[in-house]
């Protein structure tokens, strides 16, 4: 199917939607700056060894540097902006009857372009909690911290997202299981589908009989099938093409 044609079916598939699923990972944000994980020069996990960083054992073993790791992204996160992509997903939702944002992102750019329904599958980058006695704050309090000690207990503190060996946010998959599994459309935006339980919701999605479109500009190992569309191309373009085509406005506004 050429591109042209695969553009033509996804906006034909959207515009006749009644819901839709936009489940994003690090892609859709690469645009704005965030590096992304795996892909690419300056993917994360080529900058530092995920074990000491992203596993609890490893943060709580690696201190203070996973803490200034994670305050420097967090204050990235702050910097920067949603880009044509992030915008083109709210255009989405406010087209479509019903929709929901599920997000492995943890920079909170969806919500920050506008997007009303987002579900963060691996927590946040807004917030700290104590691993002992689960406090919150807000991060730009404590981004000045040298050392991540909680003042409430004196606990070590971390990021509030999900690390490797963590179970997810309760209800989470639950509520993206319900969704994929009743779609029309899910767009799959900008994942590398690496990560387990998040990669199993595109899957849900197909196997329900849902349309399932990839935008990726890398499309070695996605999913393939009758009711999967490959759009190759960076979100940023890709989508406010759909938007264009489907309803004539310009989404990536
Ligand atoms: C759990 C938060 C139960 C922290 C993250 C063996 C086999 C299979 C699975 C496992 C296994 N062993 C263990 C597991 C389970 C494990 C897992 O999946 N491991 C992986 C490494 C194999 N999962 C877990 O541990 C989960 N919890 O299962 O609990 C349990 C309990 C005890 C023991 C075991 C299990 C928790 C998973 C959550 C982990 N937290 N991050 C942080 O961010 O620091 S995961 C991390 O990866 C991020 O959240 C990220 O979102 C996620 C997925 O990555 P992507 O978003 O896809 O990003 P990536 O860089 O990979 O890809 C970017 C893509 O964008 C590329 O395709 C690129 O081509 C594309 N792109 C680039 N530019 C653009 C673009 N696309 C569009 N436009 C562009 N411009």
């Amino acid at each position: 199917m050429s591109s042209d044609d695969a553009l033509a079916r996804a906006a034909s598939k959207l515009r006749d939607a009644g819901r839709v699923v936009v489940f994003t990972g690090a892609g859709v944000s690469a645009e704005s700056g965030v590096p992304t994980f795996r892909s690419a020069a300056n993917s994360l996990w080529r900058q530092v060894d995920v074990a000491n960083f992203a596993y609890p054992a490893g943060y709580r073993r690696n201190q203070p540097a996973a803490w200034r790791w994670y305050a420097e992204r967090a204050a990235k996160a702050r910097e920067v902006a949603p880009n044509a992509g992030h915008h083109a997903i709210v255009a989405i939702e406010e087209h479509v009857p019903a929709s929901l944002v599920v997000t492995q992102n943890i920079d909170s750019l969806h919500q920050r372009a506008g997007s009303r329904r987002v579900l963060e599958l691996h927590g946040n980058l807004r917030e700290v909690r104590c691993f002992e006695c689960g406090g919150r704050s807000p991060w730009p309090d404590l981004a000045s911290l040298p050392e991540p000690v909680c003042r409430e207990c004196g606990g070590l503190l971390r990021p509030d997202v999900v690390m490797f060996e963590e179970e997810l946010p309760a209800g989470a998959m639950d509520e993206a299981r319900e969704w994929a599994t009743s779609c029309d459309v899910l767009l799959s935006v900008g994942t590398s589908n690496e990560v387990w339980p998040a990669t199993e919701i595109p899957r849900y999605a197909s196997r329900s009989g849902a349309t399932v479109v990839i935008v990726n500009p890398d499309l070695e190992g996605q999913p393939i099938g009758r009711s999967i569309v490959h759009l190759a191309g960076k979100s940023g373009d890709v989508l406010p093409e759909i938007v264009r085509r489907a309803w004539g406005v310009d989404g990536g506004l």
